[in-house]
């Protein structure tokens, strides 16, 4: 933190406008301009959350560990086709599927844990499906959690940008560019392009995106199909609460 804000004095004084430009514009711009910190910001705004009721899945898996008590995080949410790993101490704290109304059941021909610390199991079908320790699920419910599945694309899950890099070429660029960019999974994003002000310049790409690798090009012009001038302009990629951003230079 104390870097990016020495960076943003390094660059009003080095721009000598600061008047002239709004604070957040001058924070995108430092951003941007500090590359090495900037992934590293991208990296913490991707970061899975956790906590006792915000689920959270880690590269299409979720993790959920227990010490008696109690499960941590007791609930997670995924999408289909992901797994969940529960770790624990089930020799002594038989894992069952349970119902949403008891406390003490196990549905029947539910999932369970047969033998060892490590369960897995993989979840195909958007649902909500509960979870108990037999032994202490009983006790006000501490021992107990919940999975929900969401839909494998259209509701995905927790985006997850980690790995995904911003591929702009040819920049600078006088007229127009090449975005290109692969997606681990399916998921709901943007692609804009913003101006040095923070303004929209155009959205390229919005809705559902398939797993893999995709291509776009910025022709270089607004909404309105008019050409844009010379200038710094920025590639974004958003989806949730993550994103990945581009610094693209236009000549001309
Ligand atoms: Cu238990």
């Amino acid at each position: 933190m104390v870097g990016r804000y020495l960076r943003i004095n390094v660059l009003a004084i080095a721009a000598g406008c600061a008047a002239l430009m709004s604070a957040s514009a001058f924070a995108a711009y430092a951003e941007d301009s500090a590359h090495a910190m900037h992934h590293h910001d991208m990296h913490a705004m991707s970061t899975p959350q956790k906590g006792p009721t915000r689920g959270y899945a880690v590269n299409g898996k979720a993790t959920i560990s227990f010490t008696c008590c109690q499960y941590s995080p007791p609930n997670v949410t995924i999408s289909a086709g992901d797994s969940v790993v529960w770790n624990g101490p089930f020799s002594s704290h038989p894992l069952r599927q349970a119902d949403s109304n008891t406390t003490d059941g196990t549905v029947p021909g539910g999932f369970s844990n047969s033998s060892g610390t490590t369960f897995t199991k993989k979840f195909d079908t958007p649902g909500t499906y509960y979870f108990l320790c037999t032994l202490h699920g009983t006790f006000g419910g501490s021992m107990r959690g919940s999975i929900t599945v969401n839909m494998a694309s259209g509701v995905p899950g927790p985006a997850d940008l980690r790995d995904v890099q911003l591929r702009v070429a040819p920049n600078p660029t006088f007229v127009s560019a090449s975005i290109a960019f692969a997606l681990p999974h399916a998921m709901d994003a943007q692609l804009d392009v913003f101006d040095l002000h923070g303004g929209l310049v155009q959205r390229l790409q919005s809705g559902t995106l398939a797993a893999g690798e995709h291509r776009v090009t910025w022709d270089g012009k607004d909404a309105r199909g008019e050409a844009t001038g010379s200038g710094i302009y920025f590639v974004r990629l958003k989806s949730g609460s993550a994103a990945l951003e581009s610094k693209l230079i236009k000549l001309r």
